[in-house]
């Protein structure tokens, strides 16, 4: 007898469950986030719009519960590597002036911080070090939306980046997931005939993003922890691309670029 009631509760959930994830919008400016500072739980796109001049991407970052936006800033006025306390959740990755880009991440309640890690050409500091820096409230109500199946997937590990199928021309949800002991990002960027991603790693590591850019990053998704997974939407035309992680090595504080965390592939 309990068997249909069951079944009937089932039917009645299921259309409310296929509502996609909401768009969470956020304005980069030069230098700063404007975006609303709290938002439900659960699957959640956050589209970066950059209104800015210069390149800006969004990292997410959770701290552990307990630790405050106090315990926050003060831990960034001491060089090193972040507190044990805090994970990369993901973000959407660089948005060119007057474009925007997407990801989905799954929001747990709890403190996060959104920063960016960009530096301004020629200058070492981040643009978090400039104003780049606002937290978020992600409250315990759920939003009970789902977040869209990604129909590709890229493994990141220490330090490569393998695709389930190669990337095709058109709009795609990428899924990405973090397999390595380290975090690591994923920076997508379409190489200009002549150009490889050997130039763009030179670029950003050495030349601190003085002149213009030998090609122009568009999207990926942002510093990931190890043992989690996010997704980030993108459109592509056909042509030669590169993937390319520019997190600091956990042991020699090199990017990840150095260790050899680059791909070039061709979309058709
Ligand atoms: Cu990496």
């Amino acid at each position: 007898m309990f068997i249909p009631v069951v079944a009937a509760a089932l039917s009645l959930s299921a259309p409310h469950a296929l509502k996609p994830a909401p768009v969470f919008v956020v304005r980069a400016k030069d230098f700063s986030f404007v975006a609303p500072a709290e938002i439900k739980s659960g699957p959640t796109t956050f589209k970066l719009i950059n209104d800015g001049k210069e390149l800006h991407h969004l990292t997410l970052v959770k701290l552990d519960s307990g630790k405050t936006m106090k315990d926050f800033s003060d831990a960034m006025q001491k060089p090193g590597p972040f507190p044990a306390w805090t994970s990369f959740v993901g973000g959407p990755n660089p948005a060119a002036p007057g474009k925007s880009v997407e990801a989905t991440m799954t929001l747990e309640p709890g403190q996060y911080v959104m920063l960016c890690f960009i530096n301004s050409p020629g200058d070492p500091k981040p643009h978090m070090a400039k104003g780049m820096v606002k937290p978020l409230t992600v409250l315990p109500e759920a939003n009970g939306r789902t977040a869209r199946a990604a129909d590709d997937t890229v493994h990141l590990s220490d330090y490569t980046f393998t695709f389930s199928k190669p990337l095709t021309a058109g709009k795609h949800v990428v899924q990405v997931v973090n397999d390595a002991a380290q975090p690591h990002e994923i920076v997508l960027a379409k190489l200009p005939p002549g150009k490889t991603i050997a130039d763009l790693a030179k670029y950003v590591d050495e030349d601190l993003m003085k002149g213009p850019p030998p090609a122009m990053p568009f999207g990926g998704l942002a510093t990931i922890s190890p043992g989690r997974a996010a997704t980030f939407n993108i459109t592509l035309t056909p042509g030669r691309y590169g993937a390319i992680c520019f997190v600091p090595d956990a042991k020699d504080g090199k990017s990840h670029s150095a260790h050899g965390m680059t791909t070039e592939f061709t979309v058709k």
